[in-house]
Formats: structure tokens, sequence, C-alpha cells
């Protein structure tokens, strides 16, 4: 599909379904380095990882944040090839990723099956908005297949959502009750009915909006593992999408591994000024490369 193609489905439902946008060649560094980040299938079914208990009765216990142990990962959450649909979707040039997640599964390692639900609630400050310049864009980016049996998300189109208020933002499944006003306990059957499922093999990107309605699913397969990231991506100009901040993560091996091989381009993405900027001068230059040995400055050196 082409990016406008999937800019338009993006607009028209909120979200668009990428199959294998990540061509496998793109995608093997990080999956060889999958087992230094997550038990295998094996390891955790088996017994034989000693990592595996953290995953047990807590869907949100297997989620990694950026930077990552792998730095093969760390470089796919700002891959070209995700930045340049980010840009498209966004209609921006300078797109800022404002939090990127791993995140594995096992079977029967808990209940990953949730209610429908927006993002947006821990995405942005205010309330989602589809005016040009202020959208964001979350992605589901599959780092192996994930078929029914491996629960992907399952999302329902703006089509059957534009009507809904800001508030409530969960829909419960049929059969649960609940006081809060956040929560829509009718059962929502018409949802329900219109979500479809995400589905698709290593490499599928699902690029959706915070204020999307979707929801995770349960894993099924005997011994089964899903292996996946989020990453979520602004124009860099909109403050008010948030979820992390990366200075308060910069003091780690994992980060300094990840700048000593990031591009110009991926270190803008996150937060670093273009070359050119008036913050490139000599003495900024020095320090930065006392701090980022590794880091290859010409670029900015070329600019101050
Ligand atoms: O990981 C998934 O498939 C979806 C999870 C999700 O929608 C959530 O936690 O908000």
């Amino acid at each position: 599909m082409e990016l406008i193609e999937a800019a338009q489905m993006w607009h028209t439902d909120g979200f668009v379904v990428l199959p294998a946008f990540i061509p496998a060649d793109e995608l093997g560094a990080a999956v060889r380095e999958l087992p230094a980040q997550f038990p295998t299938a094996e390891g955790f079914h088996d017994g034989t990882d000693r990592r595996r208990n953290r995953y047990i009765d807590d869907e949100f216990a297997g989620i990694d944040t950026f930077p990552f142990t792998s730095t093969e990962l760390s470089l796919l959450a700002v891959s070209e090839r995700l930045l340049e649909l980010a840009g498209t979707l966004l209609g921006d040039d300078d797109i800022h990723m404002y939090a990127a997640e791993s995140w594995a599964k096992y079977t029967g390692a808990c209940d990953y099956d949730q209610d429908l639900h927006r993002d947006y609630l821990n995405h942005t400050l205010l309330v989602p908005s589809t005016a040009p310049g202020c959208r964001q864009v979350e992605m589901f980016v599959y780092l192996t297949d994930v078929p029914e049996e491996l629960g992907p998300p399952h999302l329902v189109s703006r089509r059957h959502t534009d009507h809904l208020p800001a508030v409530p933002n969960w829909f419960l499944k049929p059969g649960q009750a609940s006081e809060s006003r956040y929560t829509d306990d009718s059962g929502s059957p018409e949802l329900y009915a219109a979500e479809v499922s995400g589905a698709g093999p290593a490499g599928t990107v699902i690029a959706f909006e915070p204020g999307t309605v979707h929801r995770g699913t349960g894993l099924t397969a005997p011994r089964g593992a899903r292996y996946s990231m989020q990453v979520c991506f602004r124009p860099a100009s909109l403050q008010w999408g948030q979820r992390v901040g990366w200075a308060v993560r910069s003091f780690s091996p994992e980060w300094s591994a990840f700048v000593g091989r990031a591009t110009v381009r991926q270190l803008q993405a996150l937060g670093f000024p273009p070359p050119g900027h008036p913050y490139w001068t000599e003495e900024t230059l020095a320090g930065m490369a006392l701090r980022y040995p590794r880091l290859d400055l010409s670029a900015w050196e070329t600019s101050a």
C-alpha cells in the first residue's frame, strides 16, 4: 500500500493496518536480539528462563520502555521506515517520538483480553483532535507473526465511534458493572460487533490515533508468545502530547549505546537539535564528544 493511501485510511478510520510493512531483512537484527530482551516461548513455558515470573498475573508487566536492552530494537523504533510513515500520517517533517515500549506476552501468563478503550488519557494532557497539525499517531509493530491465536489488537473504525463523547473512555464487555465516570458498562454490543482484527505477519504495523477505540485480545495458542513494539509520534511542536521524557533515561548504557549508532534524523526524533541550530557551538560539541565518545558529530560540526 502506498503511504498516501495509508494516510487516507488512517484519516477515515482512525487506523490503518499495514501487513509486513517492515521487511524481514530490516526486522532481522532486532528479532535476533529478542532473547536478550525477553524470555523465548520455550524459556517461558518450560520454566527454564529465570525472568519468567515477571510476566505472571499482570498483563502490563511484559512492557520494557525505550531505550531497550537490545540496541537493534531501539534503532528499529526510530527506523527510517517508521519515521517516514509517521511524517506522512502527521503531515509534518519534524517528528518527535514521545514514547516507545516493547512488549512480550505469553499464553497463560495472564488475561490479556481487554475492554474496548481509547489511549488518549495517558498520551495527551488534552483530548484528541483531528485538526491538521494536532494529531498524534501510535503504532503497534509486530516483531514476530501475530495470528488471531496470539492476541492481535482489535480496532473499531471512526465511522462507528465519531459520535462518542470524550468521556466515558472504557466500554466494558457485557456483564460487568462500574461506577466510574470514565467507564461505560452498557455492554456496547454495536462497538464489539464493529471491531476488526489487526492480525498479521511479522513486520506488520498498525498505525492508529490515541482517540481510536481498540483493545488487546487474549493469547490462546498453546505455548504461544507474542513480541511487539508500541511507538508513538507527534509533531515536534505539539507539546501537550506526552508520555515520558527521554532525559530521565539518558544516563544509561542502553541510551549511550543507542546514541552511538543512531543517525542524525533518529536523534532529532528524540529531541536533539538539528544541524544549524544555535545550540551547536564549539563548546557544546566538545562536551558532546565527551558525553558520547561513539557519536559521529560531523553533521553538527559542519553546521556550527
Ligand atoms: O498490545 C495490544 O495488542 C493492545 C494493548 C492495548 O490496547 C492497551 O494496552 O491499551
